[in-house]
């Protein structure tokens, strides 16, 4: 059971809604076990210093509530990614040595680690704690670039009325009930342990400590340089500083320079600082100022001054809880687009996971504008598209909704990398390029910021030539940017399994996923290019309807599922293909988790992608009627979906399912769509430290949450949004733009906090009943108002064919 300063306020709900300050609502511990791999430290909206304590265990957002002790106190980190540990570099780590000796504390990063108290642990906006079970606590907050932590130091009795075994206590915990010189350690690592070499100097009357290291990014190419600015005050004297390598250590000497040392021999080092026990009270506080800077140590010292200014007049003291406020201004700010009057008797708990997803979308991508070192540019920059192939789904399409100054700042720094790296990324993290893990959805993220009109400051003439590159030039590289295979892909019009490709270089792999991906890629490029006058547009569009080479009408499919096996009985699937045409085989339920199967990047590398061609076989997401007709009309079509979210090969916890649900909008069955669509979040989703169903992906898993929460969900790289009935009664949206309201809501009584009666009766826009089961993006900027009558049976409501979402027609065979 973990409590954390904001439950008080949770618990007892005597204010009403209104009354209630939004931030209540967000719970940080969300995900942080089970893979969800959220951070739940401290950061500013799209923050680049976000700080946490770090666990030994499921590090992959630095905390996590697995029940592993903390090895260090951080000040970067990534959100819900998977990939390896993200950032994390130069943690702190506060000591009592005992007998009062440098060389009894210990500095090895699994030597020093300790439990903490679950009941300790503070996350809500803008500042995260955690006691160790020795007795030291923590706490820290943020600016942009900048992390401040405060480390308090028992001076006696820490062990105080409890009883700890000293497996639990850790070494420093011998040092209980002395009065020992409080030392706080900056370690130079990272998460991953990936540091190549790096540079520390302490300056010995200030204890200021600044240097540099080279890591290495957790899911790309190449390295990069990060560098660091920590300060350090106390109540009390500094006592003494230096180095510490491996676990021995000195007062000399104030510099060290190291290098990686050889696999299980990494070289552990960094520096330290003491300060004199505080006799006159009972208990030291040390305060920590980090500085960060991707360009020099000398901005890192300048980030640290400008974000947390000395505010006494000795220039001793920060300010933690005017940096704690600050930082939950913004994030209410942020949090303000959306305002929701639940309806009566819905669960407080559901308000909770809505504001807690929001949140989590506007954690990455991180901006780094001013602290790119690659690059002069008068544009924004912002790194950790970690992964634009998972972000493009949700996350994008949300933000651009909430927060579309922002969103167009995103798009503007996507353009502003290719014009300077040669291409717009698949993923990008710590300046470096990331992995590709299907097509290049960054021309899907472009178009669709177009269709709704994103187009404050974008050079969208350069957004044309980006995306048309990605689908003409195939780089020598193509596992880190751009496509491959594309000789193939132009004259063949699929990948093919083993295709004879010496352009470029790649996973050989994911034959059946890149061909998806790269005709919806080229729809989206089609698309731009129509807007934009582009005389061969319709070039794209017709290589977006090459999805149908790799049908196979023939193929059926079989489950076996513990030695059950169940005929699917379903004919027709997408299926790998030789160059000369002929049909490889790929068993339509291969990499499905119910079958305890993974299919990633590298490992059992597959046909598809994270997925299997039972999910695939729906990733059509502009022609779904052609799909429809393929597959044996709307009835054969729905019974295949059904089959696939009853079967469990439908999985919720990954990416590639995010439209399956809302897909029956296309079979004129929109009740379907609501009715998975809540079954999933009511059984996939809560607020336990578990209730993420998947990695958060940089926010993409929040996203489908909260879309669908609201009843409205993008088909990403077009103007639509599939209707739904929302789980609030009324809910207002206003554009941070145009400044107008859209307005949502439940009337004539029939909103039901059961969910029960999910089925739409009817609706109204701005007034006038409303018989398409899709909007527009016009919805959100023009302020319009939707009434919607829910009931328990399925209506006429949406059903017609000139109610559907549309469908690129007239392409293909
Ligand atoms: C702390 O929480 C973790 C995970 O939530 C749990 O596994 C562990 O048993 C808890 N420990 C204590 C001491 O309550
Ligand atoms: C540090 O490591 C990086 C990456 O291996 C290398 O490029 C660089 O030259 C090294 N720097 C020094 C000073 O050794
Ligand atoms: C890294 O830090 C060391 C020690 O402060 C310094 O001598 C060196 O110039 C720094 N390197 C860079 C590239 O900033
Ligand atoms: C939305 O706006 C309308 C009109 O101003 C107002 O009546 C309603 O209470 C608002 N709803 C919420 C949830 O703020
Ligand atoms: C990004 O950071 C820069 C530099 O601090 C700032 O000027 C800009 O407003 C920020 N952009 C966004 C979208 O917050
Ligand atoms: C379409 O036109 C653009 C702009 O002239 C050009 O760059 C691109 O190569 C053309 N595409 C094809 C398939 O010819
Ligand atoms: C079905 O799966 C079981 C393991 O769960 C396996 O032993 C059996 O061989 C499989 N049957 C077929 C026909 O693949
Ligand atoms: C096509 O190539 C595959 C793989 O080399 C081969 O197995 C198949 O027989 C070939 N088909 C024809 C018609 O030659
Ligand atoms: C919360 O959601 C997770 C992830 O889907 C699930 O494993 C867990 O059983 C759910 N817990 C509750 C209490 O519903
Ligand atoms: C975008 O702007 C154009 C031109 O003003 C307009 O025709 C179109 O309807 C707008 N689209 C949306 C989604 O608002
Ligand atoms: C019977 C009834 O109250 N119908 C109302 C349902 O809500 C719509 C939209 O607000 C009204 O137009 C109907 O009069």
């Amino acid at each position: 059971m973990i409590t954390r300063t904001l439950l008080p306020a949770l618990a007892v709900v005597t204010k009403s809604y209104a009354q209630r300050d939004i931030l209540s609502y967000v719970d940080n511990l969300i995900g942080t076990n089970n893979e969800g791999n959220v951070f739940a430290g401290a950061t500013r909206p799209h923050g680049m210093v976000k700080a946490a304590g770090d666990v030994n265990g499921q590090n992959t957002g630095g905390f996590s509530t697995d029940d592993t002790p903390i090895i260090g106190f951080s000040s970067l980190h990534d959100m819900g990614t998977g990939g390896n540990p993200s950032l994390g570099n130069f943690p702190l780590f506060p000591e009592l040595c005992p007998g009062d000796d440098i060389n009894n504390c210990v500095y090895t990063r699994t030597g020093r680690m300790i439990s903490y108290g679950n009941e300790s642990v503070i996350a809500e906006p803008g500042r995260f704690a955690v006691s160790l079970v020795n007795g030291i606590s923590s706490e820290m907050a943020v600016g942009e670039r900048a992390a401040l932590f405060r480390f308090t130091f028992p001076n006696t009795a820490v062990l105080n009325g409890t009883t700890y075994s000293n497996e639990t206590l850790g070494p420093a915990a011998e040092a209980g009930g002395q009065n020992v010189a409080p030392l706080v350690m900056l370690d130079l690592d990272d998460l991953w342990s990936s540091r190549q070499n790096a540079s520390i100097s302490v300056n010995p009357t200030s204890g200021r400590m600044i240097g540099n290291g080279t890591f290495l990014p957790s899911f790309g190419a190449g390295s990069y340089m990060v560098h660091f600015c920590a300060d350090f005050a106390s109540s009390t004297p500094m006592r003494d500083n230096g180095m510490h390598v491996n676990n021995r250590a000195g007062t000399e000497p104030k510099d060290l320079f190291v290098t990686r040392g050889i696999n299980a021999f990494y070289i552990q080092a960094g520096g330290w600082v003491r300060f004199e026990p505080d006799s006159s009270s009972n208990e030291t506080v040390v305060d920590a100022r980090m500085g960060i800077s991707f360009i020099s140590a000398e901005q890192a010292c300048q980030n640290a001054e400008t974000n947390i200014p000395t505010s006494t007049s000795d220039g001793t003291a920060w300010d933690m809880e005017s940096l704690v406020a600050d930082t939950q201004d913004e994030w209410r700010e942020k949090l303000s687009p959306i305002s929701i009057k639940p309806g009566s008797g819905v669960e407080p708990s559901l308000l909770t996971s809505f504001y807690s997803g929001m949140y989590r979308t506007m954690v990455n991508p991180q901006n780094y504008t001013m602290e790119n070192p690659l690059w002069q540019s008068s544009e924004p920059y912002f790194d950790s598209f970690y992964c634009i192939w998972d972000e493009f789904r949700a996350v994008f399409p949300f933000l651009t909704i909430v927060e579309p100054q922002t969103m167009s700042s995103l798009v503007r720094s996507l353009i502003d990398t290719q014009q300077h790296v040669g291409w717009l990324p698949d993923c990008r993290m710590s300046l470096c390029k990331g992995w590709t893990q299907g097509g290049s959805n960054a021309d899907v993220v472009l178009h669709d910021a177009y269709a709704k009109n994103l187009t404050a400051d974008i050079d969208w003439a350069a957004a044309l030539t980006a995306v048309i590159k990605d689908a003409e030039i195939e780089p020598l590289d193509w596992s880190n940017e751009g496509r491959g295979g594309l000789q193939s892909w132009h004259n063949l019009g699929y990948i093919p399994i083993e295709d004879y490709d010496y352009l470029g270089f790649g996973v050989i792999a994911h034959s059946v996923s890149r061909t998806l991906e790269y005709a919806y890629n080229d729809y989206n490029v089609g698309m731009l290019g129509k807007s934009l006058g582009l005389q061969n547009y319709t070039t794209y569009l017709s290589r977006s309807a090459n999805w149908q080479n790799l049908y196979l009408p023939t193929q059926n499919s079989s489950l076996n599922v513990s030695g059950t096996i169940e005929d699917t009985s379903f004919t027709g699937f997408f299926q790998p293909r030789y160059s000369n045409g002929t049909f490889a085989f790929q068993d339509p339920v291969q990499c499905a988790g119910i079958l305890g199967q993974w299919c990633s990047l590298t490992s059992n590398p597959s046909d598809t992608f994270e997925s299997t061609i039972w999910e695939y076989i729906f990733f059509v997401p502009h022609m779904m009627s052609s799909l429809i007709a393929t597959l044996g009309g709307p009835d054969e079509f729905i019974r295949r979906l059904d089959y696939a979210a009853t079967s469990g090969l439908l999985e919720i916890s990954n990416e590639p399912s995010f439209l399956l649900p809302y897909l029956y909008h296309y079979a004129g069955r929109p009740a379907l769509s609501a009715r998975r669509v809540h079954e999933y979040i009511l059984s996939k989703f809560n607020v336990s430290t578990t209730g993420l169903p998947g990695n958060d992906d940089s926010g993409t898993m929040s996203a489908w949450l909260c879309l669908s929460m609201l009843g409205l969900f993008p088909n990403a790289g077009q103007n639509v949004y599939f209707i739904t009935p929302p789980f609030f009664e009324n809910i207002n949206i206003t554009n941070e733009i145009t400044g107008k309201t859209a307005r949502i809501s439940v009337v004539n009584g029939t909103f039901d906090a059961t969910y029960a009666n999910v089925s739409i009766q009817r609706v109204w826009v701005d007034g006038r009943e409303y018989n398409r089961n899709w909007v527009g993006h016009e919805f959100f900027l023009e302020g319009m108002s939707m009434e919607i009558e829910v009931g328990s049976e399925e209506s006429e409501w949406g059903t017609r064919v000139e109610d559907l979402p549309p469908s690129l027609e007239g392409v293909g065979m």
